[in-house]
């Protein structure tokens, strides 16, 4: 019987790395000779690709009420769940996704502040009981990683999406619940420092991957 592959998340706040380390985990991955898919969230099939625009477009004249922002997040996962990760996982690849319900515990728990045993609820009915078996959490304050992203926004005029127009208070609510996140699960999220050099950030990583591997082998 063919072995189901394994779920790996990449989470934290905006330029912390996760695009960048997401391409480190999958080509020490593939160079073990694993099939790998790489995704993220919101996204990751062309229809949820289009719920992610939704969440994103800043369009002033329309406020994204928060309950809807929750809906849209879960209907882009079960997209995604459906097209993608569970039919990758059941053929034995493994998947490397950037952020998942992490996030949804983080931005729309602790920075809208709707309440966890709802969106609980949503990830039972969409998920089903998938959960990642691996969470690399990178963490760092949100002024650090901030500076980081200033360059890219020269780059592209300024623009600014609806999540990155959100004031520090917001950040630093889903830096905490994030954490809260990985102190409920300390089996599943390793919190990785992400405000030390990219060397010493993947070096940590790689080793962390490979004592995984150990382990399910
Ligand atoms: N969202 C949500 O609300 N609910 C949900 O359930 C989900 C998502 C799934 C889009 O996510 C938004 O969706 C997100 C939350 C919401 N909004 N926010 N904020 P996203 O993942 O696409 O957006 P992002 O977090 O803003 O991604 P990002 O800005 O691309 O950041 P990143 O991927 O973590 O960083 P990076 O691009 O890899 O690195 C940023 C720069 O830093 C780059 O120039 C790197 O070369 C550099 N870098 C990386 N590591 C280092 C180190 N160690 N030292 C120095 N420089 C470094």
């Amino acid at each position: 019987m063919q072995r189901r592959g394994r779920f790996i998340t990449l989470e934290g706040g905006e330029g912390v790395g996760k695009s960048t380390n997401l391409a480190l985990v999958a080509d020490h991955l593939e160079a073990r000779g694993l099939e790998v898919v790489r995704t993220r969230e919101p996204g990751g099939t062309p229809r949820a690709e289009a719920i992610r625009k939704l969440l994103l477009d800043p369009a002033a004249d329309e406020p994204l009420d928060d309950d809807a922002e929750l809906l849209l997040v879960f209907a882009a996962r079960a997209q995604h769940l459906a097209r993608v990760v569970r039919p990758a996982l059941e053929r034995g690849a493994w998947v490397v996704c950037d952020r998942f319900t992490d996030a949804t515990f983080a931005y729309q728990g602790g920075g809208r502040g709707i309440d966890t045993a709802r969106i609980a609820e949503l990830e039972a009915f969409v998920q089903r009981g998938l959960t990642p078996d691996l969470t690399l959490l990178l963490d760092m304050p949100m002024a650090a990683a901030q500076r980081r992203l200033e360059g890219r926004l020269d780059r592209d005029g300024g623009q600014r999406d609806r999540f990155e127009r959100e004031r520090a208070e917001f950040f630093d609510a889903v830096r905490r619940a994030y954490l809260e996140r990985a102190d409920e699960a300390p089996e599943r999220v390793y919190v990785v420092n992400a405000d030390q050099p990219l060397d010493a950030v993947q070096d940590e990583l790689k080793s962390l991957l490979d004592g995984c591997l150990e382990a399910w082998a």
